[in-house]
């Protein structure tokens, strides 16, 4: 409760006027270090990587804690993240290249100076100095032959919770080498690893998993120091450049293995020192797995299995962050007011693979149901960057240079959703994914007619070849193994086939599919391992032949509910026996004719119903598009000439005047998004039908598919006018010609793999 502010229901305006008083002080930090090898004379590299979080974008240095610290060679800072609704801070990283002459340990120590005037060196919101030090260890492992690696993670510098909703942050951690990663709270002032030096009591942390619960008393700040520390799963020695070494034993391995060598090297003679105080470390923190584990401690310290673990850590690397609890939420169910994430947005924890001058992009979809989302907030590594694409969604990107070549970087994000009153503020959970810069060979040729996609074969590919597939997985012509050899995958398929999906915006047509091992029978419930997705961007002022204009059926495939499809049809009249031909796309329609359209779902799975959430009219093939006309919209019907006709439990047909809208843009597409849900399960989606968005809908229970948006078109207006649509770009319904040199080639691989992680939680 030490670090507890307590504050008045103003909060927003306090926080504002504090932040004034105090602008240079802290939210917390965090330190990374990359062992970069050594250079031509034989000195260690070793890359920094420290994230401040101050009021007005301050940072404070570093000074050598003990050790050989090295000298500086390179230092560069840059802005990560900033800003939360009504509360201003930013988070800066800043790089530091080091050379040191000895692998051995040393610790690094921030910050460097304290003055309680400007608020710098102390925590926001207390009159609390803040401080954090990380153990940086490049001693060569005789598992790796190479200097020690230290686990990966990170957090958002600063988490919204409402007083009356608990809370868990679930840390992402991982570790190159593949040792044991734990958290632990640092608690000994006299080795500088803290300066408040235990949890709020309100907190408690699981240290194996590093997931922190949090059961809010007050409204106001919450700091939280943590260590998160690397342990060998096996016997390893560790050698330094001196000619010293230390055993490093696993942290379950029993008490009489520990070696003396260890208090002979650097970096056991520092731990020592904290050792000796670990026993006061709280009881509230022992889980049921340590008080099975039966290490016992170096020899200078009493029965704390917290201190064993400190000796045996490698690495001590520092993550802060500040909690702010703010008023009451009416609901603390997530998806209400505290945002949710949504398909394609990645699982927590997952392993994305990057490439060396190529964009990441990472897609995060985010809704409340009663609030509206005001930002995602992003850190990363420097030169991340977010882009919002819509009202709920938002790119997250980041190119890799050569220098981040086989390194592993953590990228975390929070969602942010305010009322319409501004008055309250609500954060998601905490996601992080964990980015590996491979140099896996990988290339995408788009051409005029067809998608080309080769990728090397790497070890993790092989091991899932017979899973591995695309979108589509009922048309054999979309086969991996017909054109793949024995080093490559390879993938032929035209722009619409396979399960390419489309979409377009004012510049461009996006075509993407992906290499996945996505479950597909309902019967296995294993997580997905690969995923290669790729895509083609072809800009629309180029002239195509796209060799194609209406939608083969929609192919999906989720856990529980096999592979199925939606094929969207436009009717000649309202029996709909006689579907509009493809070769009639464009379809030309007169203003106030009646149009008629069915929404068909085909499934392996018996007694699925179909439930159409929403329709809208837009000017391009893009579910986003900021442009619309709203024709249902949460199951209700939203224009006045819409008709609903009778169908069969898996079709929706249904039909509706041609309208203006159409004839104010060149083309106009009919985007809906549909759910399949069990027939027969009480509280789905589809059992519900329209709920209006102003009243309170029941939660979604299971039985039912995520949302999927499919679409169809062009329509085109007939107008008596010779005025139209002259000029206006791309036209998929004319077969115009194509001038090679004019097409924009853009090929962009993303590469999910959860391995590093199934083998991270195999051993706990
Ligand atoms: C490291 O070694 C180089 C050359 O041997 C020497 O010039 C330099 O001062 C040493 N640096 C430190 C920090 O000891
Ligand atoms: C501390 O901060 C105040 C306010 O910014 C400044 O006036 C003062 O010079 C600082 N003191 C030192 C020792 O830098
Ligand atoms: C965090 O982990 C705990 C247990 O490990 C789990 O119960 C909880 O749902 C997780 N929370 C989130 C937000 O993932
Ligand atoms: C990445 O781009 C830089 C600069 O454009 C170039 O020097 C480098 O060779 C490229 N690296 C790779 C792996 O393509
Ligand atoms: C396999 O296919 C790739 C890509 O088409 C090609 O570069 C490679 O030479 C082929 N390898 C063999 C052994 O045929
Ligand atoms: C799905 O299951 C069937 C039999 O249960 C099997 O023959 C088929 O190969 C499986 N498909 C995939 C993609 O795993
Ligand atoms: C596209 O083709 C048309 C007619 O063939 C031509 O007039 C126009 O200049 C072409 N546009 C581009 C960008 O090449
Ligand atoms: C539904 O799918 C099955 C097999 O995938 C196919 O044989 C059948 O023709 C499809 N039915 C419709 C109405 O598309
Ligand atoms: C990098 C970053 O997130 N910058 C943001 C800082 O805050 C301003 C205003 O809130 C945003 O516009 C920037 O995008």
């Amino acid at each position: 409760m030490a670090s507890v502010t307590l504050m008045p229901p103003l909060l927003l305006l306090l926080l504002i006027s504090a932040a004034s008083a105090q602008s240079y002080s802290f939210f917390g930090g965090s330190v990374a270090f990359t062992p970069k090898g050594r250079d031509s004379n034989g000195a260690y590299e070793v890359e920094l990587r420290d994230k401040q979080t101050s009021v007005t974008c301050y940072q404070d240095g570093y000074t050598c804690h003990y050790a050989d610290c090295g000298s500086e060679t390179q230092s560069s800072s840059t802005l990560i993240t900033n800003n939360s609704y009504g509360l201003e801070w930013c988070q800066y990283e800043t790089v530091t290249k080091v050379k040191v002459n000895s692998s051995l340990p040393f610790a690094v120590r921030y910050p460097a100076t304290y003055n309680s005037t400007s608020g710098e060196g102390y925590w926001n919101g207390n009159d609390k100095q803040w401080g954090m030090s990380a153990h940086v260890d490049l001693g060569t492992r005789s598992d790796t032959g190479q200097s020690n690696r230290p686990p990966i993670t990170s957090v958002l510098p600063l988490i919204r919770v409402p007083r009356n909703c608990p809370r868990s942050f679930n840390l992402t951690v991982f570790d190159p080498d593949g040792d044991q990663v734990r958290c632990r709270v640092p608690t000994d002032p006299s080795t500088r690893e803290c300066t408040l030096c235990s949890l709020p009591t309100e907190f408690s942390l699981d240290q194996n998993s590093c997931s922190l619960t949090f059961t809010p008393v007050y409204n106001g700040k919450y700091h939280i120091e943590l260590m998160v520390q690397d342990f060998p799963r096996n016997p390893i020695t560790v050698t330094y450049s001196d000619g010293t070494y230390g055993s490093k034993q696993p942290p379950s391995v029993g008490r009489d293995k520990q070696t003396t060598a260890e208090t002979t090297t650097a970096a056991e003679t520092t731990t020592a020192a904290e050792t000796t105080t670990a026993a006061e470390t709280t009881t509230a923190e022992t889980t049921a797995a340590e008080t099975t584990t039966t290490a016992s401690p170096p020899t200078t310290v009493p029965t704390s299995t917290e201190s064993f673990q400190t000796a045996a850590a490698l690495s001590q690397l520092p993550v802060q962050f500040s909690v702010v609890v703010d008023n009451d939420a009416p609901s603390c169910l997530d998806g209400d007011f505290v945002p949710i994430f949504l398909t394609p947005t990645p699982s927590s924890g997952v392993n994305l693979l990057a490439f060396v001058n190529t964009t990441l992009e990472i897609k995060v979809r985010t809704s409340a149901q009663y609030a509206t989302i005001n930002d995602l907030i992003v850190t990363g590594p420097s030169g991340i960057s977010k882009q919002r694409i819509s009202l709920e969604e938002f790119v997250i990107q980041w190119t890799p240079t050569q220098h981040e070549l086989d390194d592993h970087f953590p990228i975390c994000f929070v969602s942010e959703a305010k009322t319409s009153d501004d008055n309250s503020v609500f954060h998601s959970e905490l996601r992080c994914v964990i980015v590996y810069v491979g140099h896996h060979e990988a290339t995408v040729t788009c051409n005029q007619a067809s998608i080309t996609v080769e990728v090397k074969k790497d070890y993790l590919i092989k091991h899932n070849e017979n899973n591995l597939h695309l979108n589509d997985l009922m048309d054999p012509s979309c086969d991996l193994a017909a054109r793949s050899n024995t080093t490559h995958l390879v993938a032929v398929m035209s722009l619409n086939a396979c399960g390419t999906t489309i979409e377009e915006d004012g510049d461009n047509i996006i075509f993407r599919n992906q290499i996945t091992t996505a479950d597909t029978n309902k019967t296995i419930s294993r997580t997905n391992d690969v995923e290669i997705a790729f895509l083609c961007v072809y800009p629309k002022r180029a002239n195509v032949t796209l060799g194609f204009t209406h939608k083969n059926p929609y192919t999906f495939s989720e856990k529980g509910f096999g592979a199925f499809t939606f094929q969207f049809e436009f009717f000649e009249n309202q029996l709909f026996q006689n579907q509009i031909a493809a070769s009639r796309y464009p379809v030309e329609v007169d203003l106030k004719q009646m149009m008629f359209m069915q929404i068909e779902a085909n499934t392996s799975t018996p007694s699925l119903e179909l439930f159409v959430e929403s329709c809208r009219a837009t000017p391009y093939d893009n579910p986003n598009s900021r442009i619309s006309y709203t024709i249902i919209q949460n199951g209700c019907v939203k224009d006045d000439t819409v008709q609903i006709y009778s169908s069969s439990e898996s079709q929706f047909n249904f039909g509706m005047e041609a309208f203006e809208f159409i004839g104010s843009y060149p083309e106009v597409y009919i985007t809906c998004t549909v759910i399949l849900c069990e027939t027969g399960v009480p509280g789905t989606r589809c059992s519900q039908g329209c709920v209006p968005s102003n009243s309170r809908r029941k939660r979604e229970a299971g039985g039912q598919t995520s949302k999927h948006s499919i679409s169809q078109g062009p329509l085109y207006l007939l107008k008596t006018s010779a005025s139209k649509a002259s000029g206006s770009g791309l036209n998929l319904g004319l077969n115009i010609i194509l001038i090679v040199g004019c097409i924009l080639i853009c090929g962009v691989v993303i590469y999910r793999s959860r391995r590093f992680r199934a083998n991270a939680s195999a051993i706990v």
